[in-house]
């Protein structure tokens, strides 16, 4: 009845690709169900993340939707563990950060991990205006839209399990990297705070992945995914296979074969500090002024600038390559 529910659904969003109709999903009842990744739903994962305000580490709103995410993997399946931490920022601050991992079928060895940042970057300092520099930001696309793809994907996963396992790490603290605005003394590594403490743990416990996927800014319209020097370097393999799937699925254009500068991202941090190839599929523009989308770090970084049809695109190829693992 439920999956009945959600093909009614899809049928009244025009962004679903034309061929997923009532009648195929409703007769696989018993075979493995389609893969139908929902723009809607993960739209609407972004949107209740936008909800509870700036995700900056020790506020409420912080805390809340650290609850709320740890619900949904929990109501999708996941075996959820929190893992916090606290870690220093640039100028001092201890921040307290909760790493969240939801896990499909943990017993097994082989395991894939998906990753996303869902913190929210305190202030605008790319903003065009100057006045906006110490605003925070809504983050819809630069948190948000990878979470809320993994969400998605969850949701999907809960309902026909993967061959190998996969766990999902919704990362903390990347985004209180070094201001613009600073002065004072430099420290290296302010970025990615809760994926570096994650990846130490994973090495010291000898965790292991076949390869990571890491997604960051995946929701604008206009959005292009190069391929980022980073992951070639470490996890080029895993590259090749993610590009080639999301064109034979018809996403060429948003993957496309460009080479990019390194991006100090997660994934940098997974692949030198927990030894796992991991690449990152991200929003950069060569030609814009930062490297990222124009709203990266500005106030227009909102719902405005998310894309069901983006977020799709992703969705749809990371699961492909999921359920494309023996
Ligand atoms: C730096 O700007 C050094 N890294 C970008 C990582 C990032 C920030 N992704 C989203 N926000
Ligand atoms: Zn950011």
């Amino acid at each position: 009845m439920k999956q009945l529910l959600y093909s009614l659904i899809c049928l009244c969003c025009a962004c679903q690709p034309s061929g997923t109709t009532q009648t195929t999903t409703a007769q696989q009842d018993d075979a493995a169900p389609a893969i139908e990744f929902s723009a809607d739903s993960a739209y609407r994962f972004v949107e209740e993340q936008v909800a509870f305000g700036y995700r900056i580490p020790n506020t409420p709103a912080h805390k809340a939707c650290a609850a709320y995410l740890a619900a949904k993997l929990e109501q999708f399946g996941a075996t959820v563990t929190l893992q916090e931490a606290d870690v220093t920022a640039y100028d001092g601050t201890v921040l307290h950060a909760t790493n969240i991992i939801g896990s499909y079928r943990p017993e097994l060895p082989d395991r894939i991990l998906l990753c996303a940042h869902w913190d929210t970057r305190p202030w605008a300092d790319h903003d065009p205006d100057e006045a906006n520099h110490r605003k925070p930001i809504d983050g819809a696309n630069d948190g948000a839209s990878g979470v809320g793809v993994l969400l998605e994907v969850a949701r999907q996963l809960s309902g026909r399990l993967p061959a190998c396992g996969v766990d999902i790490v919704l990362f903390d603290a990347e985004d209180y990297g070094t201001p613009e605005f600073h002065t004072g003394t430099y420290k290296p590594d302010t970025w990615c705070l809760g994926s570096q403490h994650w990846a130490k743990e994973a090495k010291k416990n000898g965790y292991k992945a076949r390869y990571g996927i890491l997604l960051d800014m995946v929701g604008a319209p206009d959005a292009i995914f190069p391929r980022e020097y980073y992951s070639t370097y470490y996890a080029a393999g895993v590259l090749d296979k993610v590009w080639q799937t999301a064109r034979s699925l018809g996403f060429g254009q948003l993957f496309v074969q460009t080479s990019t500068y390194p991006v100090t991202d997660d994934h940098y941090y997974v692949n030198t500090l927990a030894g796992i190839p991991c690449i990152d599929i991200v929003h950069y523009n060569p030609h814009g002024e930062t490297g990222f989308g124009d709203y990266w770090h500005t106030l227009d970084d909102n719902m405005d600038n998310i894309s069901r049809q983006t977020l799709y695109a992703v969705g749809k190829t990371v699961l492909t390559v999921i359920y494309d693992e023996q």
